[in-house]
């Protein structure tokens, strides 16, 4: 898969039965780590307003979340906002934003770099063939920096996310990784029944990690994205 996979995932909030369920259903304990994420963008949100998520996950190395490029994949130019559903901008205009999203996750700096110049409409410099080089180059700044304590179970193809950030928020997720987007339908199925299975009504949307840490500590970015149709404005659950 030389552009990375695509992540189904889906939110939810773990209650103290939920590693419980896991054991009964016949989850496996895959393990345990923390690690710190710092997310970047230009200084006028550009990225993040168009749905794209760069990150130097320490201990891992660079990563590019964002939606996935049509079948043909070759378009690069900036995009409409995505509405919180990862990549899916026609259907956020009408309907309410999705419980589960699917990303592309680029981790060759090779594809990082195309995409973020494609996003932000400039040519590639030789000497960006690696991330910092783009980073500098681009004028990218750090918008966020905040550390996990993460719990990893294994269930078939699926894998449940239990996290504890650093600034005081938890949250869970379930994901399936599939190589092509014919994969994504039967994947956001699986992801949604387990979700059910821990006890999560379909309905409820669970926000992420980050847009409570905007919504706490870059208010202002976090209207910019509200606005943009990147983010939907979940209250956090209780
Ligand atoms: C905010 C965001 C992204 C960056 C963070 O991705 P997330 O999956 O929340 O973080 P994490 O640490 O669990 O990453 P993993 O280890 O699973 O790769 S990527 C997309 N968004 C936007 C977004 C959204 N609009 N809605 C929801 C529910 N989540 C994220």
């Amino acid at each position: 898969m030389p552009w990375g996979s695509i992540e189904v995932e889906a939110k939810f909030t773990a209650g103290p039965d939920t590693e419980a369920r896991l054991a009964a259903l016949g989850a496996a304990l895959a393990g345990s780590s923390s690690f710190r994420d710092l997310y970047y963008d230009t200084p006028d949100l550009r990225l993040t307003r168009a749905d794209h998520w760069l990150r130097l996950r320490q201990g891992a190395g660079w990563e590019l979340k964002c939606p996935p490029l049509p079948p043909g994949g070759a378009a690069l130019a900036p995009q409409p906002p995505a509405g919180g559903t990862g990549g899916v901008p026609e259907a956020a205009a009408q309907e309410p934003p999705a419980v589960a999203t699917t990303y592309q996750e680029l981790t060759s700096p090779r594809a990082i770099v195309g995409r973020l110049c494609g996003v932000l409409g400039v040519a590639p410099a030789p000497a960006w063939d690696q991330v910092p080089g783009a980073v500098a180059g681009l004028g990218l700044q750090e918008f966020a920096s905040f550390g996990t304590r993460r719990r990893s179970y294994r269930l078939g193809g699926l894998r449940v996310d239990l996290d504890q950030a650093d600034f005081g928020y938890a949250v869970a997720e379930v994901e399936a990784l599939v190589a092509a987007q014919e994969e994504v339908p039967a994947a956001l199925e699986e992801v949604l029944q387990l979700r059910r299975a821990l006890g999560q009504d379909g309905a409820t949307r669970v926000p992420g990690k980050m847009s409570v840490y905007l919504q706490r500590h870059r208010p202002r970015h976090y209207q910019a994205l509200l606005r943009a149709g990147v983010l939907a404005g979940d209250p956090e659950p209780p």
